[in-house]
């Protein structure tokens, strides 16, 4: 099992926003990252700086491309895309991390 983690950042005074959204996470988008393996993810919200840290699990790392082609994922980015910063193609702004210290 791998573990990926990755920073994007969401727009000031969004936090409440970012959240709701989350609680109310579409259930197609959960099935979605559950069937390329993705497990035990979350995002963190740094209250301060408003940048997100999101890690997750997952077998296959290379199976996280598929993610933008497909339409639900498309739809969810568009969704967000208004409240943190996205590319042009509403995908979110996401910088890979690099793991610095790992305890089992
Ligand atoms: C985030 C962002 C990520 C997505 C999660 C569920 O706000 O859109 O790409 O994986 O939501």
């Amino acid at each position: 099992m791998k573990k990926a983690a990755f920073k994007m950042q969401l727009h000031r005074d969004q936090a409440a926003e970012y959240q709701r959204r989350h609680d109310e996470i579409w259930e197609e988008l959960t099935a979605l990252l559950k069937s390329i393996g993705v497990e035990d993810y979350s995002i963190f919200l740094d209250e301060e700086t408003y940048a997100l840290f999101g890690v997750l699990k997952i077998e296959n790392p290379e199976r996280l491309d598929e993610l933008p082609a497909h339409p639900v994922m498309q739809r969810w980015w568009k969704y967000m895309g208004d409240i943190m910063d996205a590319n042009p193609d509403h995908s979110p702004v996401s910088t890979p991390l690099k793991e610095v210290f790992y305890l089992a």
